[in-house]
């Protein structure tokens, strides 16, 4: 299939009917539906589908930077590349894939690379969706670079929630944050959920594995799950914000919240021939089913 810039897309679907879009621009997941065919990730309708921007919206991967290192390009520029499929992946550890339809994608180096992060490495996404309709996405980052790098890293990830203000996330209470809309002060998480009320750009530190982002009107649960990243980034433009942005409709951030499982306080460093994994697992699931847990 080809997405909406006439770039090559691969289709995951279960045989239960929940289904997921990768794009092989940027590897962004561009679409995750349930069994009923509702859209669970926030696409803005004023979205571009083209260089040098990536998609606002779905699930996007924030490589080698979260933020910018002197380069235009936000976010790092893995996902503003063309990525290639993986035909042949290194393996991966047992059992990983049983069950799930998946796709491995891949992303080298190239000579376009902004130069404020010269090194070699080799970065391979798999995406699978299980029958449940649960999606994992696995990134392998390996140094094949003479000397050690650093990088940051973040699934930017856009969930569609029906009101802000009946959002409530879970997990992040009692944590250090670094607030990025008083730059980068260090706060303490004091409420016993976070709600958003006003524009929010937080980076939660050293935060549990399992997130859970209650959609109340909705009556379900995002349940999140993270492996090799620490920090947790919540972040909703609110209406001022929404307006400054061309990609972005001036309501539509009463449908999203972005809550990306990240590592940005403490970069990750890989010595020459290391590997590093980082993992995501979103499930979406009935609240009931949660507080009953
Ligand atoms: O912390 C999240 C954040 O970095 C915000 O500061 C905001 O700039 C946003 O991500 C950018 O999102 P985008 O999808 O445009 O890359």
């Amino acid at each position: 299939a080809k997405d909406w810039n006439g770039i090559d897309q691969v289709v995951l679907r279960s045989p239960h009917g929940p289904s997921a879009k990768v794009s092989l621009y940027g590897g962004q997941i561009t679409s995750w539906r349930n069994e009923k065919g509702e859209e669970l990730l926030f696409t803005s309708s004023k979205a571009i589908f083209k260089p040098p921007k990536a998609i606002r919206g779905g699930i996007s991967t924030c490589f080698p930077q979260f933020g910018n290192c002197g380069s235009p390009e936000l976010h790092g520029f893995a996902r503003n590349k063309l990525w290639i499929i993986d035909d042949n992946p290194p393996p991966m550890p047992p059992n990983d894939s049983d069950g799930k339809t998946c796709v491995d994608l891949l992303l080298k180096p190239s000579e376009e690379d902004p130069k404020c992060w010269p090194y070699s490495f080799e970065y391979r996404l798999r995406v699978m969706l299980a029958a449940d309709g649960g999606l994992t996405l696995i990134s392998r980052v390996r140094n094949i670079n003479g000397k050690p790098f650093n990088f940051s890293f973040a699934y930017h990830t856009y969930l569609l929630v029906s009101d802000i203000s009946e959002v409530r996330i879970e997990g992040l209470e009692t944590l250090d944050y670094l607030d990025n809309l008083r730059q980068r002060e260090r706060f303490t998480e004091q409420g016993d959920a976070v709600t958003i009320e006003s524009e929010m750009d937080r980076v939660y530190l050293r935060s549990p594995n399992v997130i859970a982002v209650l959609d109340h009107e909705r009556k379900r649960t995002f349940v999140l799950r993270k492996e090799g990243l620490s920090d947790v980034v919540v972040w909703n433009p609110w209406e001022k914000r929404s307006k400054s942005m061309v990609d972005f409709g001036d309501e539509e951030y009463k449908q999203m919240l972005c809550v990306d499982a990240a590592a940005v306080e403490k970069p990750i460093t890989l010595k020459p021939g290391e590997e590093w994994t980082g993992r995501l697992q979103l499930l979406v699931v009935p609240s009931s089913f949660c507080s009953e847990q």
